[in-house]
């Protein structure tokens, strides 16, 4: 019989542990349906009871009673909340090609493993009994729950090690503020009137409107190549910005880097995944007061601070501003300043041909499938095209900005030599994916379950002594709380960025769980060396109205598809 801890924190996670575990083996098999509800809800009434009789002794047995069910109530809600919790994970993206249930079978496995992971020997121990008692309780061990059962146990002896050497303890000199709230100097800026129209469901005008994006398009990858041809090669040979004289600013292929001026002030504007919400991009854009400091830059660089916005991918999808309201605009954001601007490839921005028609990556895609049938198809292969041609990342000083994260141990190992291996086709594809896990070390076979792979604390420290970087800035995960610092030991920082979502944002569906996201955006302050995050709340609830977006002056004519 298991052994609660006599530290009531620890029996707490001791029970929330126990209680994931239950929920996995009772989704394992496929559906978690109520006998086995009932049967969980039963186990914690007994281990509630163990927990109360442990800690009790010789209690009046209505008093017993009065306990256990305080604590049984307690317990079921956590339960509730963890099996939720579960059941969103067959919502979220997966990659094209990849099964569902492959993926939350890999994510309930990864959070197996951290639970483990973090505790001692004695509770790593105990938390294995407990489910194999759970499992053997209905007197039939099913064969999905065996083999889960295995796979765990080898994956909790598995050996995992990263390059000491790469561990580079020099301090990082970030500093994080807390979140501010900023108003727009102006409420609106001419610059976005001209772009702010819905698609029209009239074949003739949405032709002539998909002729002038195709035009944007073309010349933002026109841009591109001009960029690229400058910095060609220059990475080969090369293993951090530190390498590159002071004042460089290249793209070579997929990789941006920046090696700042000593004295120069850098303020870097970074949003991350923006998902269709155009208000979010217009109302970060006006309260960071881009223009106009691009503009006080360009006439006294002198006297003002260089700004770059940085865009860290996943432009389309889930809102209802995809191409006509996020991608346009930051077409023409970067076709205006492109020295400025940096917009990086998301994993949404992947599309694939198949028998001469075009796919989205990612499932749902929405932004394609509302518009087949009235869009020009040979649009989409234009879109496709763009997508392949947006860089992945941008190296500044010792920040590293990209998507998702960190490529796996064994592609690494393999692959990497020095920064120009970022542009390795597995790399980047990686790079567009992953996602920290709160372990040390995340096992090889845990990373190969799935596109949406995990990497460990160590793995990511590693990653960023190889590349010369300390702090990294990535969107890709749906984080409610906006802005998250998800490592942070001094040495190594990482932070979690996501710039769409709001309750009242109708640039979302109504019943989007987006909306659930307080969106956020963070400006950093750099010179010489020193980085200072401020993160800000966004002030989409302004742009929500006619007077401030065009797009709120009409209804949409074509109905958005998921
Ligand atoms: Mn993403």
């Amino acid at each position: 019989m298991m052994v609660f801890s006599p530290d009531a924190k620890v029996a707490e996670q001791q029970m929330h542990a126990v209680i994931f575990y239950l929920t996995t083996f009772g989704y394992i098999d496929g559906n978690f349906d109520l006998s086995e509800k009932t049967f969980v809800r039963e186990h914690i009434k007994v281990l509630v009871e163990a927990r109360v009789d442990a800690a009790k002794k010789g209690l009046e047995a209505s008093l017993r009673g009065e306990l256990v069910n305080k604590y049984s109530r307690h317990f079921n809600e956590v339960f509730d909340q963890i099996d939720h919790q579960v059941r969103d994970l067959f919502t979220e993206a997966v990659s094209d090609g990849e099964d569902q249930s492959a993926f939350v079978r890999a994510k309930l496995k990864l959070r197996c493993y951290e639970i483990f992971k973090g505790f001692d020997e004695d509770n790593q121990r105990w938390i294995l009994a407990t489910v194999d008692e759970f499992i053997q309780a209905d007197g039939v061990v099913h064969d999905a729950e065996a083999l889960f059962r295995r796979e765990l146990g080898e994956l909790l002896n598995a050996e995992v090690a990263v390059d000491a050497d790469d561990l580079d303890q020099a301090t990082a000199p970030v500093a994080i503020e807390p979140p501010a709230k900023i108003e727009p100097r102006l409420p609106n800026h001419p610059f976005f009137e001209r772009f702010e129209h819905h698609y029209s469901a009239d074949k003739e005008v949405i032709q002539k409107q998909a002729a002038a994006d195709l035009d944007l398009i073309t010349r933002h990858m026109a841009k591109l190549d001009e960029q690229r041809s400058a910095g060609a090669g220059k990475l080969l040979g090369k293993h951090s910005a530190a390498d590159f004289a002071p004042g460089t600013q290249l793209l070579d292929e997929h990789v941006y880097v920046v090696n700042p001026k000593p004295g120069q002030k850098y303020e870097i504007i970074v949003l991350g995944d923006l998902h269709g919400c155009y208000s979010c991009l217009k109302a970060a854009l006006l309260q960071a007061d881009f223009f106009n400091k691009v503009q006080a830059f360009k006439k006294e660089p002198d006297k003002h601070p260089d700004v770059k916005l940085v865009l860290l991918g996943d432009y389309i999808d889930r809102g209802r501003f995809s191409y006509n309201g996020v991608l346009r605009t930051i077409m023409q954001l970067f076709l205006s300043v492109p020295e400025h601007v940096f917009a990086l490839r998301g994993n949404h921005e992947y599309y694939l041909e198949l028998n001469g028609r075009i796919y989205g990556g990612v499932r749902p895609a929405e932004a394609i499938n509302t518009l087949v049938g009235y869009m020009p198809d040979e649009m989409f292969a234009s879109y496709m095209r763009l997508f392949e041609a947006l860089p992945n990342m941008l190296i500044f000083d010792k920040t590293l900005f990209v998507h998702a994260g960190i490529p796996r141990d064994d592609t690494l190992h393999e692959k990497f030599t020095d920064l120009a291996s970022l542009n390795d086709a597995d790399i980047r594809f990686q790079m567009l994916w992953s996602d920290p896990s709160e372990a040390d070390l995340i096992p090889g076979e845990l990373q190969k379950t799935s596109a949406r792979f995990p990497f460990g604390r160590l793995q990511f420290k590693s990653f960023l002594s190889k590349i010369g970087c300390n702090l990294m800035l990535r969107g890709h995960e749906k984080i409610e709380e906006g802005f998250k610092t998800v490592y942070d030991d001094g040495h190594h920082v990482l932070i979690n960025l996501f710039s769409a979502g709001g309750k009242t944002n109708d640039d979302l569906p109504a019943d989007s769980n987006y909306r659930n996201v307080r969106p956020m955006a963070a400006v950093l302050h750099h010179v010489d060396g020193e980085t200072k995050v401020h993160p800000f709340e966004i002030d989409y609830a302004k742009y929500q109205d006619p007077a401030t977006n065009k797009f709120f002056a009409a209804e949409p004519e074509i109905e958005h598809k998921s």
